[in-house]
């Protein structure tokens, strides 16, 4: 009697403790993101989190709390610096509120893979964790250059009189071309677009068809500049809080998620196609002229962020260029 008592009090416990063990292990991080839900970019990484969530039982789970609707886009950055929540997809211009160097990414003219080599990768954490406790976990989006699209045709690179919306990553460039700017999260831009309050707006070459500015947009000026950047982020204490196992299953999907990144220019040459058949109608220039366009954006971009933070963008500058 006693010794069937003391072995089922045992086998409670030991069960007990295992179950413990087990919640013990696994972590769920809250994720969200700073671009639309439906959009390109959310899409892709939903793919990712199934695919994170269904191997990463007893480890690690994502659990996506939301796009913008959950917290607004310029404010994913302080949440993610705070701990509000502990991921998010967001590009830095968004969070330029948190540190300026946050929009540098977009001088990238390498690919990510080569970041992690050459230790641009390294760098930008070493500023990321000091500035904005923060890790840079993964870039998700490369090979995306930005342009401005237009509903009012130009016949040189000058936007003298036009309004034009944008976030960070093209105010000083566009101010340079003699835009009147307004900035403005994407969630606004159709809007913006529909009452007339902007001519054009800035975004990368794919993803105007996510929230339908292809019915408000006649023209896009090539080339294309800079490199849009989306990358995955996550507070500090939160990253060192996981144990090695959780970082290396964590570290294996952040690699295989850029793994994918081969997507983009598909997804390019795909867009500029669904853009002509809608009929929006390319603007460009003579090739001096686009090489001009296209330098100047550099100039500029390199100037502001030498402007904003010397010794950070000094670092940087080579690790970024070709
Ligand atoms: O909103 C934007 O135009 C912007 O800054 C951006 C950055 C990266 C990807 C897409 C948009």
């Amino acid at each position: 009697m006693k010794t069937k008592f003391f072995l089922k009090t045992v086998s409670v416990l030991v069960l007990s403790m295992s179950t413990h063990l087990v919640l013990a292990q696994e972590t769920t991080l809250k994720l969200v993101s700073a671009f639309a839900e439906n959009g390109i970019y959310v899409q892709r990484l939903q793919t990712w989190m199934t695919k994170f969530n269904a191997e990463g039982k007893g480890v690690l789970q994502i659990n996506f709390l939301g796009g913008p609707k959950a917290i607004p886009t310029f404010e994913v950055g302080n949440a993610v610096k705070t701990g509000v929540v502990d991921m998010a997809l967001s590009t830095g211009a968004f969070y330029t509120n948190v540190m300026p160097e946050a929009d540098f990414l977009k001088l990238t003219q390498i690919s990510v893979s080569e970041q992690r080599k050459n230790g641009a990768f390294e760098a930008i954490n070493a500023v990321w964790n000091e500035k904005a406790n923060m890790q840079y976990l993964a870039r998700m989006v490369e090979n995306q250059p930005f342009h401005i699209y237009l509903n009012k045709k130009i016949d040189k690179p000058d936007l003298s009189g036009l309004k034009i919306r944008i976030t960070p990553v093209y105010r000083d460039f566009f101010l340079e071309l003699n835009a009147n700017v307004i900035t403005t999260p994407p969630g606004e831009v159709y809007s913006a677009l529909e009452r007339g309050v902007v001519d054009g707006y800035g975004w990368p070459i794919g993803g105007i068809f996510d929230l339908n500015w292809q019915e408000k947009t006649k023209y896009r000026l090539d080339p294309g500049f800079y490199d849009a950047e989306v990358s995955l982020l996550m507070n500090l204490p939160a990253f060192k809080k996981l144990s090695d196992v959780q970082k290396a299953y964590l570290q294996k999907q952040l690699l295989s998620l850029e793994a994918e990144n081969t997507f983009w220019a598909r997804f390019t040459t795909e867009e500029i196609a669904r853009q002509a058949k809608v009929g929006i109608q390319t603007i460009s220039f003579d090739a001096a002229t686009s090489k001009t366009f296209k330098d100047k954006a550099y100039a500029v971009g390199w100037a502001s962020a030498q402007k904003q933070s010397p010794e950070i963008a000094a670092k940087f500058k080579p690790l970024f260029s070709k």
